[in-house]
């Protein structure tokens, strides 16, 4: 028998941290220095709490979010810990506001953690209340390769492969495409014929530009050509995926199960990346994962991989975690990664749990 079997919404603690990146990323689409990361903690009368983190992108954008997922607490303060009928719930109170945006920030951070309580509450880990088993996920090292010139990354490229593995992503969006060629040049000499390389345009590209450019990348064996145009541009990224041999990713920035699904009937890429943040936390990830599994489309995920990999890993079309190590400053238990394989744990729920020394140290008051 479960230990609680049923658990009643107590309040919700969230908390601002802005979390200093071992290696700042600038991409195409703009810089991350930092990781603004809001801690939620949603709390249960039964003594179980949930925990999940959303990911702001900017500081900016921290207290801000914070303060709405606080201002949640008393809409949802007194239900049971549903994260279906919560989302249905919260859907329908933000219907004229609109679901996007920091809202599904915050209604993301809300489902993360509860669910998190109901997998504590059972004693397992995520992927198992899922329903699935905990496995080994195979992981991409995305925790540098911004646009640094192709001498300096040819030098991060050797230092992301060294822990064991066997694919990393380079951000690409130079001035000129010459500079593109020569940076997956530098890389794949200094890491070898055997390492996979993701790409990454951040939306930097316009439709005829990323044409061309694909082309000429389409020599250099690279693994995906990811948002080389306006995320939104579906219609765009399917004429770039019907130029492109190489296969084109996009997902990151899908807001919400609705806008995958407009993205998939446009055949706006290859492969499909999901953002448990914006996709709608476990609730919407889960839809995701439906959507592409009859396709057989390939899923990966895009940031947070301490729970993608819970997720990854009950997706039935499984393919890469994005390996960051953003939040593992302020984390007890960091999210292990051997020969290049994310390690889901066996503690119950996500396995997040706060390292309060190092939350003190980067709290934003
Ligand atoms: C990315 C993600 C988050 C912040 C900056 C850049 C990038 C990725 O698009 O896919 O890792
Ligand atoms: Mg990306």
């Amino acid at each position: 028998m479960p230990a609680h079997p049923k658990l009643t919404i107590r309040g919700i603690r969230a908390r601002a941290v802005n979390v200093p990146m071992a290696r700042p990323l600038q991409t195409g689409g703009g810089t991350v220095g930092t990781a603004p990361l809001v801690l939620v903690d949603l709390e249960t009368d039964e003594g179980v709490t949930g925990c999940s983190y959303v990911f702001c992108y900017t500081p900016i954008a921290l207290k801000p979010t914070t303060q709405l997922v606080t201002n949640l607490e008393p809409l949802i303060k007194g239900d049971i810990v549903a994260p279906v009928a919560i989302e249905q719930k919260l859907q329908q109170r933000f219907r004229l506001l609109g679901p996007q945006g920091l809202t599904g920030m915050a209604l993301a951070g809300i489902d993360m953690a509860a669910w998190d309580a109901l997998a504590k509450a059972v004693e397992l880990p995520l992927v198992k209340l899922l329903g699935g088993e905990p496995r080994p996920i195979t992981a991409y090292n995305s925790c540098g390769l911004g646009i640094i010139g192709a001498e300096r990354a040819a030098i991060e490229a050797r230092e992301l492969v060294a822990p064991g593995f066997q694919a990393i992503k380079v951000r690409l969006g130079y001035p000129d495409v010459k500079t593109d060629v020569a940076v997956i040049r530098a890389v794949r000499k200094a890491v070898g014929d055997d390492i996979l390389l993701m790409t990454d345009y951040n939306q930097s590209l316009s439709v005829s530009e990323a044409v061309m450019r694909c082309r000429l990348l389409d020599e250099e064996g690279i693994y995906w050509v990811e948002e080389p145009t306006v995320a939104d541009d579906f219609l765009g990224h399917a004429a770039i995926a019907r130029e492109a041999k190489t296969p084109i990713q996009i997902g990151e920035n899908w807001w919400g199960t609705h806008d995958m699904a407009k993205s998939l009937a446009a055949g706006a890429s290859d492969f499909v990346m999901l953002d448990v943040m914006k996709i709608g936390g476990v609730t919407g990830w889960l839809r995701g994962a439906a959507l592409v599994e009859p396709r057989g489309i390939p899923a990966s995920s895009h940031l947070f991989p301490e729970i993608s990999a819970h997720l990854l890993a009950v997706t039935p079309t499984c393919h890469w975690l994005e390996y960051v190590d953003w939040a593992s400053p302020i984390l007890k238990h960091p999210l292990r990664v051997e020969n290049g394989h994310a390690l889901i744990g066996s503690a119950p729920g996500i396995g997040l749990e706060w390292d309060e020394q190092a939350v003190k140290r980067f709290l934003v008051e």
